[in-house]
């Protein structure tokens, strides 16, 4: 059995974190290390590694995740702008193996990022 991701724990109940959302499909949590003044992860609760191992059956879910995206986005007042983010495998610096979108905002974000 493979050990359960940090975010497995937390949607377990099993870690604690700053959960703002939580429905059949996704949970939003703040980033425990933020790279900007607002920064949340929406996760599936469904296992998903990362997007390159997504498939169609999850059209619907992906979907979700981004409508939830926007929805906290606007909860949390980033009417300015804000920025999603997926990174994926080791050289789009992914480090949880269990798919997750970075919602950031709060600042003026850089193009190109780093
Ligand atoms: P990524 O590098 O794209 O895989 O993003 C993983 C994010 O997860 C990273 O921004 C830090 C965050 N993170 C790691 N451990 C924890 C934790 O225990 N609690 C919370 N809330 N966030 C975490």
């Amino acid at each position: 059995m493979t050990d359960k991701t940090i975010f497995q724990k937390i949607m377990d109940g099993e870690m604690d974190a700053d959960m703002l959302h939580d429905d059949e499909e996704c949970v939003v949590i703040r980033d425990v290390n933020p790279q900007a003044p607002t920064h949340l992860l929406v996760i599936p609760k469904k296992l998903i590694p990362r997007i390159s191992e997504g498939s169609q059956e999850d059209q619907t879910l992906l979907g979700h995740l981004l409508l939830v995206a926007k929805k906290v986005a606007r909860e949390e007042e980033l009417a300015e702008g804000f920025r999603i983010v997926v990174n994926n495998g080791p050289a789009g610096g992914e480090s949880v193996p269990h798919l997750h979108v970075h919602v950031l905002g709060g600042r003026q974000m850089g193009w190109p990022p780093g």
